[in-house]
């Protein structure tokens, strides 16, 4: 039977621990087929940073990955298509309509437009993922967490606004009071999520913004349910390095929850498989059967064992391909145990 992995993703962080998941699994269990690999991989994408502007429909973090896994993305900007233009930005500045500081590509905007055009059809976001993967072969299959529009926002002492005006336009630099999914408690889980779950040999947590990223996932009910009763091994990585975030503004996401910028507060958070974890949901079960930190946090592996959260330290940082795919190769071994 061939492998099956399951990753929990947000969207730039996780786009690099996805593509490390591929070459790791094309490295493992080759194959001569399109994807490279015999090895069935099912990405569960973050839609909280999804939305609706200039009257079309936006899902960074699935295009984030949907570019990243395709080849087609813009690698030093972080976001976007690789040599996009912005005849259509600018245009929209000189309308006044959108928002200026943030830039729709081009390319990107057909992205948006053929998104827009199938939702507007009646097709479900799972559905209109599954179109726009088809497109290149990217080897693995693209979940959207929830067909549900469950966009984040964030409460501050200047309002309530969309996460993505507090995220570019301010920084993450105005104190959060509380991200919100306005809806998600009623939400169900995208196409494919809980089955893919249950039928994982191994279950990952990509290296995310566990706030904002992981956690509206995790928030979806019946997911969280379905990775602490799943027959595979849970392997997460943390996104901290050194007391310090790898990328992003996770930082301050982590303050708002009281929560402190360290691998081992991260990795309790989730909880170890058969405790609690304490994600933003009461009586969360705990999801993790390893939680891998770096070398340079290798002094909280003892407290983390003594919590009874089975730790590795392992090298973290995401460099190249290679050193992605070799953290993906030592989470894989983690979770199949
Ligand atoms: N991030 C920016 O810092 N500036 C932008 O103008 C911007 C535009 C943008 C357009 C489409 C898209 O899918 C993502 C875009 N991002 C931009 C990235 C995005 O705001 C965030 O980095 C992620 O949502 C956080 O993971």
């Amino acid at each position: 039977m061939a492998v099956s992995i399951v990753v929990l993703a947000g969207g730039v962080g996780g786009s690099r621990f996805v593509l490390g998941v591929r070459e790791a699994a094309r490295r493992r269990w080759p194959s001569d087929g399109p994807s490279g690999t015999s090895a069935r991989i099912a990405v569960v994408a973050n839609t909280g940073d999804d939305l609706w502007l200039t009257g079309v429909r936006l899902q960074p973090d699935v295009d984030s990955l949907l570019y990243a896994l395709a080849g087609v993305n813009d690698v030093e900007r972080g976001w976007g298509r690789a040599g996009d233009s912005e005849r259509v930005a600018d245009e929209l500045r000189a309308w006044g309509a959108g928002w200026p500081w943030f830039t729709l590509g081009d390319l990107d905007l057909g992205t948006h437009l053929a998104r827009t055009g199938w939702l507007r059809e009646g097709r479900t976001v799972s559905e209109v993922v599954e179109r726009l993967a088809a497109r290149w072969p990217l080897g693995v299959r693209l979940l959207p967490m929830t067909d549900a529009e469950v966009d984040t926002h964030v409460l501050t002492a200047s309002g309530r606004m969309h996460f993505q005006e507090w995220w570019t336009l301010h920084r993450a630099s105005l104190p959060a009071i509380a991200f919100e999914n306005a809806g998600i408690a009623a939400a169900a889980p995208g196409a494919g999520v809980l089955e893919a779950i249950a039928e994982a040999d191994a279950v990952l947590v990509a290296p995310s913004n566990p706030v904002v990223s992981i956690g509206p996932i995790l928030s979806v009910p019946g997911i969280a349910e379905a990775v602490a009763a799943a027959p595979g091994g849970v392997a997460g990585v943390s996104p901290i390095i050194g007391g310090a975030v790898v990328r992003g503004m996770a930082d301050a996401c982590l303050a708002t929850l009281g929560v402190p910028t360290s691998a081992d507060a991260v990795g309790l958070r989730y909880g170890a498989r058969g405790g609690l974890g304490a994600y933003d949901r009461a009586a969360l079960p705990g999801l993790l059967d390893a939680w891998l930190v770096a070398e340079e946090d290798a002094a909280l592996a003892a407290g983390l064992e003594a919590a009874r959260l089975p730790t590795a330290v392992r090298p973290l940082w995401m460099r190249d391909l290679d050193s992605s795919a070799a953290l993906a190769a030592a989470a894989l071994d983690a979770a199949l145990g």
